[in-house]
């Protein structure tokens, strides 16, 4: 193992529940309709204007906006999203992401970012990890979102690696599906079933650790 892949939402930071609440603002505001619980799962790893044509197709309103409206309603979201992500801090970071990101330091594992969000780098400023991280893949630079292999393919390249030497680590179901797609080994945090395409999985990111992903990577 010579690098780690991160997705962000789910594993740095939990930045879902953020989104739910902007998306179901939105939806209230704009659509007249209630979002169910179920989307907050859903859209995880899901790019903004998918999500977003996601919740008009539920809506049954696919057909009454432009391509342009869309991308409209898309920003009005962040701008949400945004009022919320401002008020990250330090301790919003997932328990044992740190004590994590120091053992691959120390062993030499260079570390890159995966994620489907535009707002990645305002996030790990927040948390204050921006600068322990040796590259973020630009998700405006990849033709396909997740569970296309593109943005993990991008994120080792970013790092010099091709995806075979690298663990990929994830909370969505299509995020685990990219990163075994990327020939990377993929460990899971979430529900062992709805993950089971990942190597391993473990629970909660505080039983995330080093041997545990070395471990996986060498079996
Ligand atoms: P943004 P990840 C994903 O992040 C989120 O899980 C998903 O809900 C969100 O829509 C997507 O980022 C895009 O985010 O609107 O900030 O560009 O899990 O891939 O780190
Ligand atoms: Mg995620």
């Amino acid at each position: 193992m010579e690098g780690v892949l991160f997705d962000l939402d789910g594993i740095i930071t939990d930045t879902a529940k953020f989104h739910f609440k902007a998306w179901k603002q939105l939806a209230q505001d704009e659509l007249n309709i209630t979002l169910p619980a179920s989307f907050e799962s859903q859209l995880k790893g899901i790019s903004r204007m998918e999500s977003m044509k996601l919740i008009l197709k539920f809506a049954n309103l696919e057909d009454n906006f432009s391509e342009k409206e869309v991308f409209q309603l898309a920003n009005k979201k962040n701008e949400l999203y945004l009022r919320e992500i401002n008020k990250l801090t330090q301790a919003d970071i997932l328990p044992g992401i740190e004590n994590l990101l120091d053992a691959l330091a120390a062993n030499r594992i260079l570390l890159s970012i995966a994620s489907a969000s535009k707002n990645a780098p305002l996030i790990l400023e927040k948390l204050g990890l921006l600068n322990r991280f040796d590259a973020i893949a630009n998700p405006e630079n990849v033709a396909n979102g997740k569970p296309a292999p593109d943005i993990f393919i991008e994120a080792a390249h970013q790092i010099g690696l091709s995806p075979e030497k690298c663990v990929g680590i994830e909370d969505a179901p299509a995020g685990v599906i990219a990163i075994k797609k990327a020939k990377a080994v993929a460990v899971g945090v979430g529900d062992d079933a709805e993950l089971n395409e990942a190597d391993v999985v473990v629970n909660k990111t505080s039983n995330l650790s080093y041997l545990l992903l070395v471990d996986t990577y060498d079996k």
